[in-house]
């Protein structure tokens, strides 16, 4: 099997760089304001009192947050300081094709010491990151919220964004590795047998009968970070008591989904992956890998410490920051909760209705992907395939509506994410509904999910799985239309 590395070296001569292609672009709005420059860099930070080196994604004053507006341009020029080739991928975002930071597909990556230029219109607003797309880099924390700011903002309204992620000492290449010689999708995590009668990737009636599947995290990582703070050592974050909040939870992890607890507080889901839905209150919400929540939240008057804490699917570990109205005391949070928490399921996204849907239309081309694998040798696959340079493109043509019906046909949950569009789930097994625009959508084992988008942005698109080692696998294909 090829790794995605090898396949994206192969595929990068004939196409040019995304700095001269940036750079050849007229700004959009006419003025000579410098760009944001991001830093890739290595840092050290420390987990569970031990230093670790990471990565980060950071601007000349420190921040790892990129705040912008809509109507702006999204004028970014990336500089590549850690010492390796990496390209950063604008999660959400609809950049031209260029400019979407996939190695192989819209470009080369940015060699070690070099730098490249972005340039293009944001269409719309909301809660978005950005990540490496080169190799196991974002396994290594080259990650960061990308904010952009809209008119669902209220100025009453205290912003808080929290970025989830998974971190092992173990170096990310390692965890492939051992992955792919363990044997089985158990990895390192699971206990000798856990996967044994699993010896094909069919689906069996256990599996979708509403229980954890055996097999929801692969990996066994030492900790898990919201804003890069294990709960030993948790962001404190001072609230106004009667306050409003806007909770902007974006699970950056590699492979990790969450249950998001709000704990006493009661919350409003305002939207999804950056779009509205129609608001949807509560305490506990779901997020697989690469999605977003914003969540809205009243706090009540007088001091108090309130933990946003978000606890892995099907195990005990947890992480969060702690919400403080003045002169509460703060406890410490144990990172584990007492029981472990179930699957996720896609009873969430059932519900879920967009603000502002698609217009209705019949497709025009309908793409089956049947979600598949292998168990031996950690293989990962769509349609049987592994993708590779020579894998043709998912046909396309400008102007369509085009659905994409995912069939998880795996025990384990897929987040599947299109670049360059935002799509609308429209079904979930056979039953139709105007559901939520968004970019990242999770396949439950067994599962069916039918995506609907517009083809409007011309290009070549990658389409895969976002939990990194799938992906890295083969779990990937690309949709072209240039
Ligand atoms: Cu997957």
């Amino acid at each position: 099997m090829l790794s995605r590395r090898a396949l994206l070296a192969g595929g990068v001569s004939s196409l040019a760089a995304p700095a001269i292609l940036a750079r050849a672009q007229t700004s959009t709005d006419g003025a000579t304001a410098p760009p944001t420059i991001l830093r890739l860099e290595r840092r050290d930070i420390e987990v569970n009192g031990r230093t670790a080196s990471v990565h980060g994604i950071r601007q000349p004053n420190g921040a790892f947050r990129l705040a912008t507006e809509v109507g702006k341009p999204f004028r970014v020029r990336v500089e590549n300081g850690i010492g390796e080739p990496s390209l950063i991928h604008w999660h959400g975002l609809t950049p031209p094709w260029r400019q979407d930071g996939v190695p192989g597909i819209s470009g080369p990556p940015i060699p070690s010491g070099g730098s490249a230029d972005y340039d293009f219109p944001l269409r719309f607003g909301g809660t978005f990151w950005m990540h490496s797309h080169q190799g196991l880099q974002e396994q290594r924390l080259l990650t960061a919220p990308l904010i952009i700011h809209d008119e669902r903002d209220r100025p009453d309204e205290q912003e808080v964004v929290v970025m989830l992620a998974d971190f092992s000492f173990t170096p990310a290449e390692q965890i492939f590795e051992n992955l792919k010689h363990s044997g089985s999708m158990a990895g390192m995590a699971k206990p000798a047998g856990a996967m044994a009668s699993t010896s094909s990737m069919k689906m069996t009636a256990s599996m979708s009968a509403g229980k954890p599947a055996p097999d929801l995290n692969d990996v066994k990582y030492d900790a898990f970070l919201a804003n890069f703070r294990t709960l030993a050592d948790p962001e404190i974050v001072k609230v106004e008591p009667g306050g409003r909040l806007l909770l902007r939870i974006i699970n950056g992890s590699s492979m990790s989904a969450f249950h998001v607890g709000l704990g006493a507080l009661e919350g409003e889901l305002i939207a999804v992956d950056g779009f509205a839905v129609a608001p949807i209150r509560g305490r506990s919400f779901p997020i697989a890998v690469a999605q977003r929540l914003d969540i809205r939240v009243s706090l009540p008057p007088g001091p108090g410490a309130y933990p946003v804490l978000a606890q892995v699917e099907g195990e005990r570990s947890q992480t969060g920051i702690i919400l403080v109205a003045p002169d509460a005391p703060v406890t410490r949070i144990p990172d584990a909760a007492e029981a472990p928490s179930p699957a996720l399921t896609l009873d969430l996204e059932r519900t879920l209705r967009a603000q502002k849907p698609l217009v209705p239309r019949k497709a025009d081309r309908v793409h089956i992907l049947n979600l598949t694998g292998e168990m031996a040798g950690y293989v990962w696959s769509i349609n049987n395939v592994v993708w590779n340079k020579d894998t043709p493109p998912l046909a396309v043509a400008e102007g369509e509506r085009v659905e994409l019906v995912f069939v998880n046909q795996t025990p384990m949950p897929h987040p599947m994410h299109l670049h360059g569009h935002e799509f609308q789930v429209v079904e979930i097994d056979g039953e139709r509904f105007p559901g939520a625009v968004r970019d990242t959508v999770l396949v439950t084992p067994g599962r069916r999910v039918v995506v609907a988008f517009d083809a409007n942005n011309p290009g070549w698109w990658a389409l895969h799985c976002h939990l990194l080692y799938h992906l890295d696998a083969g779990m990937f294909t690309t949709i072209r239309y240039v």
